[in-house]
């Protein structure tokens, strides 16, 4: 997985598990549970140039309707109502996107 020596490999299983149904997905939940939400500013920038995976310096919406991708091969897509819920908490400024800094506020909340 892209996270590997990031994340504990035990609890990116058990917040994808929590979140495998369909519309299931929290993101607070989420980020408590794989472990990003105790990482360090320098830590979630890293996290951040992983889900954006274009380089361009935003995750956008086809991005984040794959961001468990990220965490595990294979994983589910999030259906757009999760998609977008996602994007609405995270992009505080309104243009459509999140940046790095949204990105880190999110995870900490
Ligand atoms: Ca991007």
């Amino acid at each position: 997985m892209a996270f590997a020596g990031v994340l504990n490999d035990a609890d990116v299983t058990a917040a994808l598990d929590a979140c495998k149904a369909a519309d299931s997905f929290d993101y607070k939940t989420f980020f408590k549970t794989c472990g990003l939400h105790g990482k360090s500013a320098d830590e979630l920038k890293k996290a951040f140039t992983i889900i954006d995976q274009d380089k361009s310096g935003f995750i956008e919406e086809d991005e984040l309707k794959l961001f468990l991708q990220n965490f595990k091969a294979g994983a589910r897509a999030l259906t757009d109502n999760e998609t977008k819920t996602f994007l609405k908490a995270g992009d505080t400024d309104g243009d459509g996107k999140i940046g790095a800094d949204e990105f880190a506020v999110m995870v900490k909340k």
